[in-house]
């Protein structure tokens, strides 16, 4: 009987979670979709569950191990979460990598020990601002002029690194300091971005125009709503976000053109399905992916949008 045990184990079969913060963000539903691809791809069982608390996270790794999971793939609802993570994994004896959002650890450190794949957002930031100085450009505008409303949430590293790398772009060319403003987001949503930004536009009628940045395509489209409404329109404001999902495509699908002028395309098919598939690998083989994977991205506007998702295969 006893040498029977590990035959038995070998043969369980494979099922893998896939928690997600924000499971109603389009981002994380094309996640869930290339993983279910992967899962088919593989053969295992992909448990996709949404937590949209820390409660709710705790519930779901519970959860999992009831089901006899092997491991699960997580973008907590706060970083901070990260030693919870790491100690309920390892209670239960689950393997475990985060997506998106890198894991901390108590003193405020990355989770080295947990595998992460995540956005280069430094650089992806840079390249929104980039895409934003050429726009400026095209446009003659006076960077003395311009507003840069930076829609914020840097409680999240990545948030932070990603609108910073675009406002540090758009300094170096010569935007003065003072006409950065940030705008704080209570939550990474479009509701909360444009409550945000139309805060801030009230604040600073002296600005002949604008230029939006967030960490996502949402926080950038709240931006772009709020000008609306205030009537600073695509003629006044540049948003470029950070995404390229179905938020980013509705926009460009639109017969007039709105203020949501591009986004820097990233993959959901990567962090989906690259992520899921490493985490088979480590389950049924033993081996670990790398501990840091940072993807890139490339910009995208109304112009290249189908030939450029075509290219990564969305
Ligand atoms: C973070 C953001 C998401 C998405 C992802 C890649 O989790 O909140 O919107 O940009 O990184």
């Amino acid at each position: 009987m006893l040498t029977l045990a590990p035959l038995a184990r070998a043969a369980d079969p494979v099922k893998i979670g896939f928690l997600v913060k924000q499971a109603e963000e389009p981002w994380f539903q094309d996640e869930w979709k290339y993983a279910e691809q992967a899962a088919k791809d593989k053969g295992f069982t992909l448990v996709k569950i949404g937590i949209p608390n820390g409660e709710k996270m705790m519930a779901a790794i519970d959860n999992l191990a009831a089901q006899k999971a092997q491991g699960f793939v997580i973008c907590a609802p706060d970083v901070k979460l990260g030693a919870a993570v790491a100690r309920a994994a390892k209670r239960h004896d689950l393997k475990v990598i985060s997506v998106d959002d890198q894991l901390l650890d108590g003193a405020g450190k990355a989770i080295a020990s947990i595998p992460h794949m995540g956005i280069s957002g430094y650089e992806i930031g840079k390249q929104v601002g980039l895409g934003l100085l050429e726009e400026i450009k095209k446009r003659g505008w006076n960077l003395n002029e311009v507003a840069a409303l930076r829609v914020a949430f840097d409680q999240l590293p990545t948030g932070r690194e990603r609108t910073m790398g675009a406002v540090d772009a758009l300094m170096a060319a010569g935007l003065p300091p003072a006409n950065v403003i940030a705008a704080p987001q209570a939550k990474t949503d479009t509701e909360n971005a444009f409550n945000a930004a139309n805060i801030a536009f009230t604040k600073n009628p002296k600005f002949k125009h604008w230029v939006a940045v967030g960490l996502n395509d949402e926080a950038v489209l709240g931006a772009v709503r709020a000008g609306e409404g205030r009537g600073i329109r695509k003629d006044d404001l540049i948003g470029i976000g950070i995404g390229g999902s179905q938020t980013a495509l509705n926009e460009f699908t639109k017969p007039v053109a709105t203020a949501f002028f591009g986004t820097v395309l990233i993959s959901p098919k990567r962090h989906g399905y690259e992520t899921a598939a490493n985490m088979y690998q480590w389950i049924t083989t033993n081996q670990a992916p790398a501990a840091l994977t940072l993807t890139s991205g490339t910009l995208m506007t109304r112009q290249n949008q189908v030939e450029l998702r075509k290219q990564l295969g969305l």
